[in-house]
């Protein structure tokens, strides 16, 4: 074995190991970990216009979170006297206490699937009116979200 190629051997086997510690640092700062604080951003939220004017609403968004798991544990309103969270089955849908949000995950609330449902509206929501909502996590605490009134048949990025 020549004294070049043993010198070449060592670098590389140092170099190695350099990029493995880089690696798994990456992938630490990237999820966070389940154990880790959850880093909460909110997308996309809407309510549509309910269709008759008295009538339950529904509220949907998109919960992203770039930490640790968190939960959705309450949701409130100073527009609305009651704001539940509901999943839709096959055949209906039906309330839940709460709804997980995984580490480096996402919470989607989209028409067909997990929803919002908002009874006795303070006052009348119009198109054009911003309503606020509460969410309340487990670890991240409250996030107060401005949601638009869009129209019935409204859909993101339409
Ligand atoms: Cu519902």
């Amino acid at each position: 074995m020549s004294r070049a190629f043993r010198r070449g051997a060592l670098v590389g086997a140092g170099l190695a190991a350099a990029l493995a510690v880089g690696a798994v640092a990456v992938a630490h700062q990237s999820s966070g970990g389940p154990g880790g604080a959850p880093k909460l951003t909110v997308a996309d939220p809407y309510i549509p216009l309910p269709a008759t004017p008295d009538g339950m609403g529904a509220g949907y968004l998109t919960v992203r979170n770039s930490g640790g798991a968190d939960t959705l544990v309450s949701v409130s309103s100073p527009a609305a006297g009651s704001v539940t969270m509901h999943r839709s089955t096959e055949t209906s849908m039906e309330q839940v206490e709460q709804m997980p949000v995984p580490a480096g995950g996402t919470l989607d609330l989209a028409r067909g699937g997990a929803h919002l449902m908002i009874m006795d509206w303070a006052k009348r929501p119009a198109l054009g009116d911003e309503l606020e909502l509460d969410l309340e996590f487990a670890r991240a605490g409250r996030v107060v979200v401005k949601v638009p009134v869009k129209p019935l048949t409204y859909r993101p990025g339409s």
